[in-house]
């Protein structure tokens, strides 16, 4: 009997929606209806069966991973699957699992309603079927629209036009055809190498060049996939864990960091790897430092110049015009040789771009040309058309292509504000844009089956994205996005390809790692950043972060980087050490010198940073953090030459003893020892020991605010100021922000008392001020102090607490918190463009404070 309410409707019987019908009802028992405009399933599968179609993520990879026996049991023919192929697969998971029996095929969705009283979706069909449900879930997938034809004339053509997405299933007899391809995109290439051989004649319209490397493919051996199924728990494991969602290797080092042989070495082994190799596996800088990646699109170009005999075609093959990997990357099987052939010929359809379609075939700005078939492999209206199309009307009626009029977003991809129960799978502004699909849509389809059990198990009706975490969210993915190159192709990554379509990114481009992490947290925070049934949940830390950091936290999740609470102590000081790639170059025009300062029993290390301003110059006494077990006066240059030319000062840089080789009270000792010999010695290097201040970050800071206190109670010397950049203060602080943030990022609450214990060595030292200095009796009489907090820090509320209590007593206080950025960010330079306003703020707070007139008024005073 037809059903006429259901707990899901689900749209779209490609990949996303079988696995949703799959998890929803099977997994769930909720009751669904489906509808697919196909006649069967398979999705873009199913409507994309133009010649050569195949996909470019290994298909042991790129299928579903939720039920074993189906993996091991779908025995790939080759590396790279045939369209042919992956629609059988479709079929076969369909049937599998009696998901056909819950579809209506043929049939297009034509209104999708909010019915508020109800709480429910009111859902009609071009078949004239109206029905009611609790959910609605798109699961149209991202490319279900066609792009729509630019040229005119169509109509005129006495020959066949073919867009690659509508391909007849019957397929299309070329041979002896002249024929036109229009369009040099992942399908294009595939149409071209594919039907060079079979047409008389090839034309290539061109109006944008691609990078493409060379697919690999392949048969798939038996011991291949015997591997790959023995494998298949770790691998699948494992491809969550990475960039693009496949266990590519991982890279893990800056392309300028090798030399030009080594480098070429590298694009060598992974040009030829096939998938996103070349992108993934070779250096992680590719995809945002234009000197990298100019290395990476250089030997493509080269590539291509040897590939192809004549210079001139080989060079319109050549893209110029964007990075490599910020168009969706492409792969191809001899497209290069295709251009070899007596009978292809390449059009170069910018300089002289398409006029319109004619009687006879293509009319161009510069010419005529005559053909029996034109081709459109010209993409897709990328994200959310299809379900715009379906006529998507919200709570009060809002309509879908409204809330999208600047631009299509969704909260995680998956939710949108003020469309309640309506999720997407993939949606816009998802990961899957760099996310191997299989597995982005399985991660996807659970989220969503999760948060509708959460619902029904709480006793809850409707959820939604709240409004405050949809537009932090889009913030978060532009400014991702602006951290890297992609914004600097015109692209369907940005919404480019389509006229009038806003620009805006429509994937967050952190990879998958990252996104999984977001969820996950959205999940563990009961659904963070959703409204359910009208109670907004606040926004997930995450999320609070600045682009920048995102995308920091991103590669380290990418490149496989053990969370610093699980490594040992030598694997936390490497990584510490490995910030410093993470560091702009230090400028060229401050001079760097070691000298040595006396500690008791012995003598250590200070680095002076001196920039080229003359005169006798204010000091800093600089302590570099790294939680009193890590840190180096290497790893801490950049921050301190940086802040030598900015602030105009002579920086002095201790390297003062580590826990725990050296516990408590080592550190504090050298750091006094080092401004009591600045006040003796700075002379000799050009620093004004009339003028010295102390400051330091994290651990560092602590040390500096220490140093200050026994400065002033053990006989100086006389400080002017103190900068404490996220000092911890109180290691046994309880607040809210340790609360918030005890799970980080970068600072977790484990890891910070690991490093306090390390560092007491005897836990009793915990109190004391030389440890808490936020436990001193007394602050009044100290230096100056500029506190500087990040927003999304566990240490924020100690420190803050500290610079109200500095003041409280007296001491001439400015605190600053920096929204969006988390502990260490100030070392993050190159990372982390706002280190710049920390340094900034450091600078306006000293420049009034260590002026030869302001040391003359406090010598004066005192
Ligand atoms: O579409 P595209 P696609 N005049 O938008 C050109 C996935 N996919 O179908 O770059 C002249 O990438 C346009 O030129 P330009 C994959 O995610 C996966 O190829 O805009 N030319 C471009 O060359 C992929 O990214 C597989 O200057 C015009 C081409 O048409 C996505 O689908 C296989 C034009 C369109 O390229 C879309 O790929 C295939 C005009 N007016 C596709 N308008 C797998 O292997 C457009 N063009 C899994």
């Amino acid at each position: 009997m037809e059903q006429t309410h259901v707990d899901a409707v689900i749209v779209g019987a490609g990949f996303a929606g079988l696995y949703a019908t799959h998890r929803l009802r099977n997994v769930q028992g909720l009751s669904v209806q489906c509808f697919e405009a196909a006649s069967g399933p398979g999705g873009v599968w199913y409507w994309n069966r133009y010649p050569g179609a195949r996909c470019d993520f290994e298909s042991i990879h790129y299928s579903y991973t939720f039920d074993e026996d189906l993996q091991r049991e779908w025995r790939w023919s080759e590396r790279y699957a045939a369209q042919p192929e992956i629609l059988a697969y479709l079929e076969h998971v369909a049937d599998r699992f009696d998901l056909r029996r819950s579809y209506r095929f043929n049939t297009r969705i034509t209104s999708v309603a909010w019915d508020d009283d109800n709480a429910h979706w009111v859902v009609g069909a071009d078949d004239g079927t109206v029905i009611t449900a609790r959910f609605f879930i798109n699961a149209a997938g991202a490319f279900s629209v066609s792009k729509r034809n630019d040229f005119p004339g169509q109509d005129d053509f006495r020959g066949t036009v073919l867009h690659t997405s509508r391909w007849p299933a019957e397929g299309v007899d070329l041979a002896g055809k002249r024929v036109a391809v229009i369009g040099t995109g992942s399908t294009g290439i595939q149409v071209i190498q594919t039907i060079a051989g079979q047409v008389a004649e090839l034309t290539v319209f061109q109006r944008t060049a691609n990078f493409a490397c060379p697919l690999g493919n392949r048969p798939l051996t038996d011991e291949e996939f015997g591997q790959a199924v023995a494998e298949y728990p770790r691998l699948r494991e494992e491809s969550r864990t990475c960039l693009a969602g496949a266990p590519y290797p991982r890279a893990v080092r800056p392309a300028l960091m090798d030399a030009p042989e080594e480098r070429s070495k590298v694009y060598d082994q992974y040009y030829n790897g096939g998938g996103f190799r070349m992108l993934a596996s070779t250096y992680f800088d590719l995809i945002f430092n234009p000197v990298a990646n100019e290395t990476a699109a250089e030997y493509i170009r080269e590539r291509i110049r040897e590939r192809v005999q004549d210079p001139e075609v080989a060079e319109l093959l050549c893209p110029t015009d964007h990075p490599y990997g910020t168009k969706r990357a492409t792969f191809e099987s001899n497209y290069y040789e295709t251009f070899n052939l007596p009978h292809v010929r390449l059009v170069d359809a910018r300089t002289t771009p398409i006029a319109r379609i004619t009687e006879n075939g293509i009319a161009t700005m510069a010419g005529q040309y005559e053909f029996d078939v034109i081709v459109l492999a010209t993409g897709f209206d990328v994200g959310g058309a299809g379900l715009t199309q379906m006529g998507v009307a919200g709570r009060g009626g809002r309509k879908l292509t409204d809330h999208w009029g600047h631009g299509q977003r969704a909260y995680l991809g998956m939710a949108t504000h003020g469309f309640p129960n309506l999720f997407h799978i993939n949606g816009p502004q998802s990961a899957a844009a760099l996310f191997n699909n299989p597995v982005a849509i399985e991660d996807s389809v659970d989220f969503v089956g999760n948060i509708i059990t959460y619902l029904d198990t709480h006793g809850h009706t409707t959820t939604e994205a709240t409004g405050a975490a949809e537009d932090r969210y889009n913030e978060l993915v532009r400014e991702v996005a602006d951290v890297t190159l992609f914004p600097k192709a015109t692209t369907w990554y940005m919404g480019d390809n389509i006229p009038g379509k806003p620009r805006t990114p429509l994937s967050l481009f952190t990879g998958a790692p990252m996104y999984r992490t977001i969820c996950a947290e959205v999940e563990a925070t009961g659904y963070a950043g959703f409204s359910v049934d009208g109670d907004d949940r606040p926004l997930p830390n995450t999320i609070k972060l600045d682009g920048s950091a995102v995308f920091f936290l991103a590669g380290m999740m990418n490149m496989g980087a053990k969370p610093l609470e699980e490594c040992s102590l030598e694997e936390t000081r490497a990584a510490m050490e490995s910030f410093k790639l993470m560091q702009l170059p230090v400028p060229p025009d401050v001079s760097i010198t070691d000298t040595t300062y006396p500690i008791q029993g012995g003598e250590r290390t200070a680095r002076l940073y001196r920039p080229p301003v003359d005169g006798p110059l204010p000091v800093v006494v600089f302590i570099h953090g790294g939680g009193w077990i890590g840190g180096s006066l290497d790893s801490f240059d950049e921050p301190c030459a940086t802040l030598a030319k900015r602030a105009g000062v002579l920086v002095v840089s201790p390297d003062y003893r580590l826990a725990p080789e050296h516990p408590f009270p080592a550190a504090v000792d050298d750091t006094l020892a080092v401004l009591r010999w600045a006040a003796e010695h700075i002379a000799e290097h050009g620093g004004d020991p009339a003028r010295i201040a102390v400051g330091g970050e994290s651990a560092g800071a602590n040390l500096a605010a220490v140093a200050a206190l026994r400065a002033r109670d053990e006989g100086g010397p006389r400080l002017l100021a103190q900068i404490l950049v996220t000092p911890p203060t109180d290691p046994l602080a309880d607040n809210e922000s340790r609360r918030t943030f005890a799970r980080g990022p970068i600072i977790t609450a484990e890891l910070g008392a690991r490093m306090t214990a390390l560092y007491l060595g005897d836990p009793v030292h915990v109190t004391s001020p030389l440890v808490a200095p936020a436990r001193a009796q007394d602050l009044s009489g100290l230096p100056p102090a500029l506190v500087i907090t990040m927003e999304v820090d566990p240490l924020r509320d100690e420190a803050e607490d500290y610079a109200r209590a500095l003041s409280q007593a007296g001491v001439p206080t400015v605190c600053r918190r920096f929204d969006g950025l988390f502990h260490t960010a100030f070392s993050l330079s190159a990372a982390i463009p706002r280190a710049t306003e920390i340094q900034e703020a450091i600078r306006a707070f000293l420049a009034p404070l260590l002026s030869a007139e302001a040391a003359t008024a406090t010598a004066t005073v005192g």
